[in-house]
Parts: structure tokens; C-alpha cells; sequence
């Protein structure tokens, strides 16, 4: 925009992008879901999560990732783990979050598959590059 400046309605450049991935806690299991796309992620499992929108906060795009990506109502929690880089200058933060509802089951909307997994089969799933950062932490809130 010719003539804009700092506070001009319009897209600042400078502001990281976060991507949010959402660890869903119930019984000692976390709920992981596995890509179908773009394809050399897809068979790759990730915690659920997206981008978070202009003027939304990130507690609420995990809320709305997970109705979308699960059709599960969650109240996200407290941030785990480091803030993970990402290709094209993203970040992606995990929140912890349980399931308003305990007995609803997600199911993989818009992925290959949904799998409660507990921390004894962290080390049997192939997860994407950037979601391994967080099973340490993971593994000490379980612990
Ligand atoms: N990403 C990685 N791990 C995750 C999530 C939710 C996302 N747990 C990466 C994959 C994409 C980007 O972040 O490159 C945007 O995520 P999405 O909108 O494809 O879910
Ligand atoms: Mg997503």
C-alpha cells in the first residue's frame, strides 16, 4: 500500500506466523493424527493444529483446528515445549488441552487417522521432523 505506515490496516510482514499443534490428554494417552497431504508428509504423524488467524488468539485456533481437523470441542491448556521453526519462517507452539466432553472420540476429518498413543509408543509412530521436538516435554508431563 503506497504511503502506509506502521498501524495501517494491512498485512505486517514482520509478525511470525504461529502454527499451533494441540496435545489432547486423556487417560495418559495423547491423541496424534496422521497426514494424508501434502505428500511428503503424508503417513507422518503430527499433533493436531493449524495457523493461527489475523486477531485470533492461539488458545482459540487450537479450539478450532481440533472442531475442524477432529469435530471435538477442546479447552486448550498451558504451552508445552519449545517453539519449533518451521520451512518459510512459521513457528509452531504446542498447547496442552482435554476434551470438554471425555467420552466424544475424535476422528480424522481431513487426515489419514486419529491414535490415542502413550508415551511407551512415542518411539513407534513416524512423526513430522518438527512435532519430535516436543516428545521430551511430552514425556515429562507424563512421567
Ligand atoms: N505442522 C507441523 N506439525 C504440526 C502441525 C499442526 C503443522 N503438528 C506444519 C505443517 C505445515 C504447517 O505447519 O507445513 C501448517 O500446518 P497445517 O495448516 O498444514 O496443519
Ligand atoms: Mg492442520
Amino acid at each position: 500500500m503506497a504511503g502506509g505506515r506502521a498501524g495501517d490496516v494491512g498485512q505486517d510482514l514482520s509478525v511470525t506466523q504461529i502454527v499451533v499443534a494441540t496435545a489432547i490428554m486423556r487417560n495418559g494417552q495423547v491423541l496424534a493424527q496422521q497426514r494424508a497431504y501434502p505428500s511428503a508428509d503424508a503417513g507422518r504423524w503430527e499433533f493436531p493444529g493449524g495457523r493461527v488467524e489475523p486477531g485470533e488468539s492461539e488458545e482459540a485456533a487450537v479450539v478450532r483446528e481440533c472442531r475442524e481437523e477432529l469435530g471435538v470441542e477442546v479447552e486448550a491448556g498451558p504451552s508445552v515445549g519449545p517453539d519449533v521453526p518451521l520451512r518459510n519462517g512459521m513457528v509452531l507452539r504446542l498447547y496442552t488441552a482435554t476434551l470438554v466432553d471425555d467420552n466424544a472420540e475424535p476422528v480424522a476429518v481431513e487426515h489419514s487417522a486419529v491414535r490415542w498413543v502413550g508415551i511407551e509408543e512415542f518411539d513407534d509412530l513416524p512423526w513430522l521432523e518438527a512435532d519430535l521436538a516436543f516428545l521430551p516435554d511430552l514425556r515429562k508431563l507424563f512421567g
